[in-house]
């Protein structure tokens, strides 16, 4: 089946994109296209022209499988392509619906007229995958929406609905209907014009969009001033700015040439590189080798959460976020209304935002029922466990749901420590039972660490799985160990965080490093966001089952201990490694300084400059390790599974790729040899994992695996 099919409707030619699942614009879908418009230019039996997209979109743009290939000599460029489709004398309509995303949006910017279907999706997300528009959207965009709306849209990458599309003028008619209703409207709307004779409506003639650019020439400046934030360590918004700023102020043409530049500048770049694994990891990442995509799963039409603390709050509101009735069961009436209220001010805070609607509020409280009694969770589909992390209280919890829950209940912990597998020895249905680990505030971090256990059934997997999507969440399945993939990781970074204050960096010295690099904050501002006080019972803990001993050769909790005795736990107490005195701003603290002072004193270090440099590698290198090693041990399927995991539940930059990718562009002969370096200069725990030196030695990366 070729890649464009031609259908006639009347004297009106139909070109459907054929290339499923998104219909991308693939070489041979370029080929088809290129072919029909040539064919059609002089056609005396056409008398216009409907573009469309074959089953469940119109088209998600440019084949991003293909960046970085080399296309057949004969396949011209999109841009070109859309040139002589918008150049064409007959009229040229879009019946989009689905999805009208990148080049295919601009497809549709390209035709004459734009007729839309419900629930579609448009928009140019290019930036998203580090690069920009390049078959004509900066220029086109702002030119039928105006410069700030396509400002806004092209820097966000946002899909908008085509409710808000038409509103900006970006489609011109909305149907009602399927898809067959929206190319019968597009149909009759070619027929119109072809019959009304009038010259076609260029995109890319019109200025009516510009104005505003000529109103306000600062407009631009202003822009980038607001976007430098979120934009921090990436080129790309930049470029898109630049862009549009070139389209008010070039001719079509030449802003087309400008963006074509701007383009090739951006894609075969680090940054591109990295968003475009960070967009295929995310997609791999619901892939699971052992279990095929067709294995049975269980409806989830109810749920219960117990704990209504600020975990179980937070996952009680994700279900009913989803739309998903949940029964939130505590203890003791007084805990069970102070959690409920928290989840209404929670909810009542948004509102106040004009993120939520009252309306809509109500209802998602309505969805949540608070209880004081397990029984009360006889019928539930999906029982997740959020109480206090302590094994024999999980335990004798479990035990208490296997004689209280329906046979095929799916019993899920929250914990984000403990094993899963012995959590599961407490029930008779060890194959029922998973770990689902969300991230702190679960009602906001995309992130859902699913942890098979030794006997999870399929089933079971498949259906987690699945229900990550439908609650919003990016699951990831990971395996049973200590902290699982996250926590994991991160404690090796946090300890070498602690050890370079103590061998003469500071608190704002390691948090400035690494905000540079791209996190949203540095170790210390993430703890004192956290609690510091979380991280010191679990120290305390560990030593007393340590028979009062720290755990590892050079403990790293010194200073944090001596912080916590005197209740720094962060912006909780107003004080923590920062002072916060202004609100959330983490202010040096020279208390902080002397208490660090003291501490290397105590502990015979003397103390030294230590570069920037240092302080990157010290607290990544070990991360990107430990990475290796749960690699190495299966804990995690796949390197980007690992990546996933740090952007969504830690804010690793995506414009890096997450961790293991990062890895790959620094090398992994160099990250070898300076773990072998550490492991000389400070310790036994920093030993190269077996696989870090192995692909090192190969001249491999984590993306050869
Ligand atoms: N190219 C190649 N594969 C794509 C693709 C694309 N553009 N979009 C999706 N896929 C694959 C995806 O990997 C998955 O594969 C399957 O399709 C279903 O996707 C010149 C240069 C359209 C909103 O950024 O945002 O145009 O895992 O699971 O949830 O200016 O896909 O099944 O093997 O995501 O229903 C700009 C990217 C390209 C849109 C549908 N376009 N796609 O979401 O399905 S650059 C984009 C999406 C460009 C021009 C430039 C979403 C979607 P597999 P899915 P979905």
């Amino acid at each position: 089946m070729s890649a464009v099919i031609e259908e006639r409707r009347g004297r009106i030619a139909l070109l459907k994109l054929n290339n499923p699942p998104v219909n991308g614009l693939g070489w041979p879908v370029r080929e088809g296209l290129d072919a029909a418009i040539v064919r059609l230019k002089d056609d005396p039996e056409v008398d216009g022209v409907v573009v469309t997209g074959d089953g469940r979109m119109f088209c998600a743009g440019a084949d991003i499988r293909e960046f970085g290939t080399t296309p057949p000599e004969h396949v011209r460029r999109l841009p070109e392509i859309l040139d002589d489709l918008e150049a064409l004398d007959k009229p040229v309509v879009a019946a989009v619906h689905g999805v009208a995303a990148g080049g295919g949006l601009e497809l549709a910017l390209g035709c004459h007229h734009r007729v839309c279907g419900p629930k579609t999706k448009l928009g140019l997300p290019e930036v998203t995958l580090g690069i920009l528009p390049g078959a004509g959207g900066t220029q086109r965009l702002p030119r039928v929406a105006g410069v700030g709306k396509a400002l806004e849209m092209i820097v966000s990458g946002r899909l908008v609905s085509e409710k808000e599309a038409a509103k900006a003028g970006i489609v011109d008619e909305l149907v009602e209907g399927d898809v067959e209703a929206v190319i019968d409207a597009a149909v009759k709307k070619a027929e119109a014009l072809a019959a009304a004779g009038e010259p076609p409506r260029r995109s890319g003639e019109r200025t009516d969009g510009l104005q505003e650019a000529k109103d306000n020439p600062g407009l631009f400046d202003e822009f980038r001033k607001s976007m430098a934030k979120r934009a921090r360590g990436m080129n790309a918004p930049y470029a898109c700015v630049r862009c549009v700023e070139a389209a008010a102020t070039m001719a079509l043409a030449e802003g087309l040439k400008f963006e074509r530049a701007e383009f090739m500048k951006l894609v075969n770049e680090v940054e591109a590189k990295s968003m475009r694994h960070a967009f295929f990891a995310e997609r791999e990442v619901a892939k699971v080798p052992d279990v095929p995509a067709d294995t049975p799963t269980r409806p989830i039409q109810n749920a219960g959460v117990i704990g209504c603390g600020t975990m179980g709050g937070g996952i009680a509101m994700v279900f009913a976020n989803a739309g998903i009735p949940v029964t939130v069961v505590e203890a003791e009436q007084a805990a069970l209304d102070a959690g409920l209220e928290k989840i209404r001010g929670n909810y009542a805070a948004t509102v106040s935002k004009g993120r939520l609607s009252q309306e809509e509020m109500d209802k998602r409280m309505g969805l949540i029922t608070g209880v004081t009694d397990l029984v009360e969770l006889a019928a539930t589909d999906i029982v997740i466990e959020a109480v206090f992390e302590n094994m024999d209280v999980k335990k004798e919890l479990f035990a208490k749901l296997d004689s209280v829950c329906k046979p095929g209940a799916i019993l899920a912990t929250n914990t984000s420590t403990l094993d899963v597998n012995e959590i599961a020895s407490a029930t008779s249905r060890p194959a029922d039972v998973i770990g689902t680990h969300f991230f702190s505030p679960a009602n906001v971090m995309r992130l859902l660490e699913n942890v098979r256990g030794e006997q999870t059934s399929a089933e079971i997997i498949a259906t987690v799985m699945k229900l990550s999507k439908t609650l919003g969440k990016v699951g990831v399945l990971v395996g049973v160990c200590h902290g699982f993939v996250g926590n994991r990781m991160l404690h090796q970074y946090l300890r070498e965080a602690m050890f370079l204050i103590e061998e003469g960096a500071l608190p704002q010295d390691v948090d400035r490093v690494i905000y540079e690099f791209g996190l949203p904050m540095g170790p210390f501002a993430m703890c004192d966001l956290a609690g510091n006080d979380v991280g010191w019972r679990v120290r305390q803990e560990q030593i007393k089952n340590n028979g009062g001993k720290p755990t590892n050769a050079r403990y790293s909790g010194t200073v944090a201990d001596k912080i916590c005795e005197m209740g720094r736990f962060g912006q909780k107490t107003g004080k923590g490694w920062f002072s916060y005195e202004n609100g959330r701003t983490p202010m040096p603290d020279p208390e902080i300084e002397a208490i660090i002072k003291e501490t290397s004193a105590e502990l015979g270090i003397e103390r030294r400059e230590i570069s920037d440099q240092e302080i990157l590698e010290r607290c990544l290198y070990p991360l990107v390790n430990e990475g290796a090693k749960i690699l190495d041990e299966g804990i995690a399927m796949r390197a980007s599974d690992v990546d996933v995991v740090w952007m969504h539940g830690y804010g690793f930059p995506r414009h890096r790729g997450g961790p293991m990718f990062w890895a790959d562009t620094v090398g992994l002969k160099t990250i070898a040899e300076a773990m072998q370096r550490f492991e000389k200069e400070h310790g036994p725990w920093m030993a190269p994992s077996p696989l870090l030196v192995r692909l090192a030695d190969e001249g491999k990366g984590f993306g050869d695996l």
